[in-house]
């Protein structure tokens, strides 16, 4: 399965790096691809994480969350 999460206040290469290491590090998380133009992650998940956890993440990096959706 796979979420896609809108993200605001990513402003370059390194903060979409950032992200994308952090959602990494999540368990459950198997990759994580961030796109700074479309502020956005697809993170494909292994387990079923609670889109609470992602948010909860982006937020420690940093970012807000503006949506999550599941694909
Ligand atoms: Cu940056």
């Amino acid at each position: 399965m796979t979420k896609r999460i809108q993200i605001e206040g990513m402003s370059c290469e390194h903060c979409a790096t950032r992200v994308k290491k952090m959602l990494e590090s999540l368990d459950g998380v198997s990759s994580a691809e961030v796109s700074l133009a479309d502020k956005s992650a697809v993170v494909t998940l292994e387990t079923d994480v609670p889109d609470r956890q992602l948010r909860d993440m982006v937020y420690d990096a940093g970012y807000d969350v503006t949506a999550i959706t599941a694909q």
